[in-house]
């Protein structure tokens, strides 16, 4: 236990806050050198801190990286599903906000799932192998996931087309993220490895922060939010 303990309380400061501060500093600290050089036109911005600047309804600030903190409206370049036939790497990367699974856009929307990997963690590998079992079981009841790719297998941040090679890998069929500024780096300690939130589509809370891969505790997890009224 340990990891996942505490999730029902809504309070899980074990979870997240000892690494948002360590977290936070990387973010920092990658965003002045991680710059993704064929990313023209379509580059994803450093980090959009507070902006919502496509026009979609998002909440207010204040913003925050813990348990019932509003999460920003993050945008990446991303692998997306345009056409709706199941595979988002025919389609071409575009630009991709968070508030797109907000329910004010996706009004079927429920719950987030929002993960982070990378290349050289094992773990994210076992979870990406079991994700499209998730995927076919809650995406119908209004789970919405999407995986942040940050590293490659050496460490070095990512491009479009390492991320597109770990979703055809592992054949996923939900949006991914290249997230080649450690955007995700301000929720978690990135040696606390993956790294999946849970967000309230409604009103883009952030239920819980788990480190760690097992698929049973975030099925519980789906469950237990999902039968809310
Ligand atoms: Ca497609």
């Amino acid at each position: 236990m340990g990891l996942f303990s505490n999730w029902r309380t809504g309070r899980s400061h074990s979870f997240c806050h000892a690494g948002s501060m360590t977290g936070l500093a990387l973010a920092l600290s990658f965003a002045g050198c991680a710059v993704d050089s064929d990313a023209q036109p379509d580059a994803a911005p450093v980090d959009n801190v507070d902006a919502a600047p496509s026009g979609l309804p998002y909440p207010s600030g204040p913003y925050g990286s813990g348990p019932e903190d509003v999460m920003r409206n993050h945008q990446w370049v991303a692998w997306v599903d345009n056409n709706g036939d199941g595979d988002q790497y025919n389609d071409g990367v575009r630009l991709f906000e968070l508030g797109e699974y907000h329910t004010a856009t996706d009004p079927d929307a429920k719950i987030i799932m929002l993960g982070a990997a990378a290349g050289w963690c094992g773990p994210c590998r076992a979870e990406a192998n079991g994700s499209n079992r998730m995927m076919s079981d809650y995406g119908s009841r209004g789970v919405r996931f999407a995986t942040a790719i940050f590293e490659d297998d050496g460490g070095a941040p990512v491009d479009r087309d390492y991320v597109k090679q770990w979703g055809e890998t592992f054949n996923l069929a939900y949006t991914t993220l290249v997230d080649s500024t450690f955007q995700m780096g301000r929720y978690f300690d990135e040696n606390a490895m993956p790294m999946n939130m849970f967000v309230d589509a409604r009103d883009m809370k952030i239920i819980v922060v788990t480190n760690g891969f097992d698929e049973q505790s975030f099925r519980d997890i789906l469950d237990y939010y999902l039968s809310r009224p």
